[in-house]
């Protein structure tokens, strides 16, 4: 049988079984259109970016591993492996930039200056493929915050630098939603803490509001652009205490009407940002996602299909939060195939939420209020065991991308003609 007959086949029989516990597959693949994720590119070049010819991720408490060959080191080469996995997903995603990889024609533009012009080809590439932009203020791998404070630098120099390169992303943020006809989610996350226990906690935390209220004194349209403040739990030689906590952001998103960023490498390992999700949205409006894979810390690991993602995908569903929720990716990987890497993490997202709408959530939900716990809990290891994959081969088929393991050799073949060649 050939794979398109075999795709079919095998999802006329899972369309019967899903049925059978009241799911119309056909409708869940519709509503997956609702599902944008939005790609962090620095996955493509390890968080390097274009500022200097060898820029390299520096401090900030991230950090990337392996030397993998093929990292893209130009935009070209940046833009080439991007349509490499657009065209690997089925969908429409979205690009989420950060502030170094705009176009400085070669002159070094420090932070503090960059302006609309350094992106406006990105705006002109997204535009030609339909796709929206997100955007990210770079307040690491600079001199300027090699202290280990940038917005809450006790230096008045360095935090007025950092002030004015955020409020600059904010003006290019608004323009690239201006001009796509999208809202662009600029989220703000800054690595500043301390190596060791500060005297101080509150100083840094009163001068990191202080920063914040300055960037934020220019009101943008909510069609342009919205604002994300992303916490952290800690980062490496920022041990003792993180100025941003999830504490400060929430507390900052609620009384100041922005979105809260959760990253799930960003908490104790026992927490799960899916049961986060419905507590903020009782208090802000929308929330932003930086889907990880953390393996003992922040690790940044490439996502795959593990019950975090799951649940993340699963709150969001049940509760019809997709319009409050935006999904942004947040791993590096250097050690593999950063194409694979890309595509892998970014498929087992997608297919989080699959799963998540393949659930009858009507009928496990009256079991729930009935006080029927066994037959809720029976319900869900039966979901387990169902062919979702069928209906993931399916919904790639219609949306005219390598479904099952296929994309596999599309990357390695794409390894061969271009990557090995850099
Ligand atoms: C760092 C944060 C942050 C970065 C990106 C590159 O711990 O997760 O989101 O990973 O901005
Ligand atoms: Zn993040």
């Amino acid at each position: 049988m050939d794979k398109k007959s075999l795709i079919e086949k095998a999802y006329e029989l899972a369309k019967i079984q899903y049925a059978a516990l009241g799911v119309d597959t056909d409708a869940v693949i519709e509503q997956m259109n609702k599902v944008q994720i939005s790609l962090h590119c620095w996955q493509t070049d390890d968080v390097g970016g274009f500022e200097r010819p060898d820029a390299e991720l520096g401090g900030g408490g991230i950090q990337v591993t392996g030397n993998y060959p093929g990292k893209a080191k130009s935009i070209e080469q940046m833009r080439a492996d991007l349509d490499k996995v657009l065209s690997l997903l089925p969908g429409k995603q979205r690009l989420n930039l950060h502030a170094i990889y705009g176009e400085f024609g070669g002159e070094f533009v420090d932070r503090d200056q960059i302006e609309i012009k350094h992106f406006q080809g990105w705006i002109d590439w997204a535009k030609e493929r339909g796709l929206g932009l997100d955007f990210n203020p770079t307040c690491f791998s600079h001199p300027k915050a090699d202290s280990g404070f940038t917005l809450s630098s006790k230096d008045e120099s360095i935090r007025k630098f950092w002030v004015e390169h955020v409020k600059r992303c904010r003006v290019i943020s608004a323009e690239m939603g201006r001009q796509l006809g999208t809202p662009c989610v600029m989220n703000t996350w800054i690595p500043d803490g301390s190596k060791d226990e500060p005297i101080d906690r509150n100083g840094y935390r009163s001068l990191l509001k202080k920063s914040l209220d300055e960037v934020y004194a220019v009101d943008y349209p909510e069609e342009y652009m919205l604002d994300a403040v992303e916490s952290k739990l800690f980062g490496i030689g920022a041990e003792a205490m993180t100025v941003g906590s999830h504490d400060f952001y929430l507390a900052y998103a609620v009384a100041n009407h922005k979105l809260i960023c959760l990253d799930n490498g960003h908490f104790h390992l026992s927490e799960q940002v899916g049961d986060k999700i419905s507590s903020c949205l009782q208090f802000v409006d929308k929330v932003l996602l930086h889907v990880t894979r953390p393996i003992r810390w922040d690790s940044d690991h490439v996502v795959t299909l593990n019950d975090e993602v799951k649940m993340i995908a699963s709150e969001i569903v049940r509760n019809n939060f997709l319009d409050r929720v935006k999904i942004g990716l947040d791993f590096f990987d250097g050690s593999i195939n950063r194409i694979g890497a890309y595509v892998v993490g970014a498929r087992a997202t997608q297919q989080a939420f699959l799963i998540a709408m393949l659930e009858p959530t009507k009928t496990m939900l009256a079991m729930e209020e009935r006080g029927q716990y066994f037959e809720r809990l029976a319900y869900l290891e039966v979901l387990k065991t169902r062919a979702f994959g069928a209906v993931w081969d399916y919904y790639c088929l219609v949306n005219g991308v390598s479904a099952g393991e296929d994309y596999v050799a599309e990357i390695q073949q794409y390894e061969k003609a271009v990557l090995k060649k850099r």
